[in-house]
């Protein structure tokens, strides 16, 4: 079932499908350079320092920057890590880099050692932009070359030195390397180029009507697609302005809300305090508010919707593909719902296992250096696997009505129960272990483990080792001693079986 038509429910009536040329721009970094040549006064980010930045101080700072990570040796194709809260000068960092032609592998700011050694490994970056200075330090242990904080503070290159070549990647020169788990546990970096984040960016932009005029508040984390490939790149590709907070406040969202924004973009949990937050209600001046990476329930959609005025656009995305579906714009915002394709994507189901396939500019040419797991993730006739099941109505309008892969997703952050259980079995005294979602209204699930260990086995002091070497989101909420797993007859741990309420 293939529905290239539906997606022009996308667009304002009257407008031509075949006039939409989502690679027209060729690539973010040289859109992003129009628009703030274009209007070089207009106001463009203000991050938690308060001051704005315009496209004239971007312009700026951006080719700056590029001559800096330049002058220190990298060049285009050299893969850099960048990691940092969000902040203006990390989004300064990112354009810069995409300017010259550098692939940015985004890091979560709160990852172990371990964790960033296992991206670092497999990556093999150049350079790394870290803010936390513990992380600057396990770079230079592993032998990184180029090492600086999100401000850049490289030396600025000699007065003779050439200028470099900024803002001339095409659509095909590989952009961004962010990383991301399949079964197996072990972090694959899906490697994207310009045109896949370029396609899905105006996408967006035309099915959303974001125009110079929006005001983003934008607290998500800037290492994920969500706040990433939506958040920033939309915002830049718009000619727009983001209020960037580098975390979450209700409060302070709904401050912001008050003033002069127009649109917020969040995981359900956000909106899950957002309801229930005094002054809810000022998020019915926003023009448009939209909810993904995780399922928003209808119960809290229709809650948001009584409380707060806002009928929030559920939308569909993944890492390897940036955005998939929306719910229209115009028309009916359905909630249980993921919506439509976007404009350039085709989306279809496997007849046997339901599984959603798509295809389309957006979706990434595979994972970097793991040719059979890029294989895996495709069709024989080039259709990505996204791994969620779905069911599609008579009006293209996507459910996610299962996963095919094992994965939790809690506060909108995705934990692959195979890493945390590897490290569970690896304390003293645990026979085995198993990681499930339990259900939470708050947080979508939580992270749940199940140890078959003796009864002389410490479990607070089993799940405190492993959680120390993991980020906050992945550690175990919820910890149940049990004599033994339940298996299938080949001996493999069935987690389905295991009581989750
Ligand atoms: C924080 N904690 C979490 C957690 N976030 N635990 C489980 N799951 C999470 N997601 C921990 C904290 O470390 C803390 O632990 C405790 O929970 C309470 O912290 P908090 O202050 O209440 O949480 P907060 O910092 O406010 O974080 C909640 C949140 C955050 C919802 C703002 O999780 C968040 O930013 N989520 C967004 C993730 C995201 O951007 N996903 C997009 C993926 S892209 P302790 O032990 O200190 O008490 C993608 C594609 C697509 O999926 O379609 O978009
Ligand atoms: P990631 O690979 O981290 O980008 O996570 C992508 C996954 O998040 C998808 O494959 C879905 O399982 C899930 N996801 C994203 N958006 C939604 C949504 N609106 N509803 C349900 N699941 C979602």
């Amino acid at each position: 079932m293939t529905q290239p038509a539906h997606w022009s429910r996308h667009l304002d009536a009257g407008v031509d499908p075949d006039s939409i040329d989502l690679l027209r721009r060729v690539s973010l970094p040289a859109a992003w350079v129009a628009n703030w040549t274009r209007e070089p006064h207009r106001q463009v980010l203000r991050d938690v320092h308060g001051t704005w930045s315009t496209g004239a101080d971007l312009l700026a700072r951006t080719t700056e920057v590029a001559a800096r990570f330049a002058g220190a040796g990298l060049g285009r194709g050299d893969r850099v890590l960048l990691s940092g809260r969000p902040s203006t000068a990390l989004v300064v960092a990112h354009c810069a880099a995409f300017r010259l032609g550098l692939v940015v592998v985004p890091v979560n700011d709160a990852y172990s050692r371990r964790e960033l050694e296992v991206i670092a490994d497999d990556a093999r970056p150049v350079g790394a932009v870290l803010e936390r200075a513990e992380m600057r330090k396990w770079a230079t242990a592993m032998g990184l070359r180029v090492i600086t904080g999100v401000e850049v503070d490289l030396p600025a290159p000699g007065a003779g030195a050439p200028s470099p070549t900024l803002d001339d990647v095409s659509s095909h020169e590989p952009a961004l390397l962010p990383y991301t788990s399949g079964t197996t546990g072990r972090p694959k970096g899906a490697l994207l180029s310009h045109g896949n984040l370029l396609a899905s960016a105006e996408a967006i932009l035309v099915a959303w009507r974001w125009t110079p005029a929006d005001r983003l508040i934008l607290c998500l984390p800037l290492f994920h697609m969500h706040g990433l490939g939506v958040g920033v790149h939309g915002t830049l590709l718009a000619g727009a302005s983001a209020l960037l907070l580098d975390r979450f406040d209700a409060e302070l969202v709904l401050s912001e809300a008050a003033d002069e924004a127009t649109m917020f973009f969040g995981v359900p949990t956000m909106y899950s305090r957002l309801v229930d937050a005094p002054g809810a209600e000022r998020m019915s001046r926003l023009r448009f508010c939209a909810s993904g990476s995780a399922p928003l329930s209808p119960d809290l959609h229709d809650r948001i919707a009584a409380r707060c005025g806002q009928r929030i656009v559920e939308r569909y995305g993944m890492t390897e593909t940036v955005m998939l579906t929306s719910n229209p714009y115009d028309g009916d915002r359905r909630p249980g719902s993921v919506g439509i394709a976007f404009p350039g994507v085709d989306l279809r189901l496997d007849p046997t296992s339901s599984e959603i396939e798509v295809r389309g500019p957006n979706v990434f040419g595979g994972y970097l250096d793991r040719p059979e797991a890029t294989a895996e993730s495709f069709t024989t006739d080039g259709w990505f696997r996204t791994g969620d099941i779905g069911a599609v109505d008579d009006d293209g309008y996507v459910a996610i009505v299962g996963r095919a892969k094992e994965l939790i997703i809690s506060g909108g952050y995705n934990v692959y129960p195979r890493e945390v259980e590897d490290l569970l079995r690896a304390q003293p005294g645990v026979v085995d272990a198993a990681v499930v979602g339990a259900p939470s209204p708050e947080w979508g699930e939580i992270v749940t483990a199940f140890v078959e260990a003796g009864p002389e086995v410490d479990l607070d002091a089993v799940v405190a080792a492993a959680s120390a070497e993991l980020a906050p989101y992945k550690r175990p909420r919820a910890v149940h001693r049990v004599d033994a797993l339940p298996r299938n007859a080949m001996g493999k741990v069935v987690r389905g079986e295991l009581p989750t309420s």
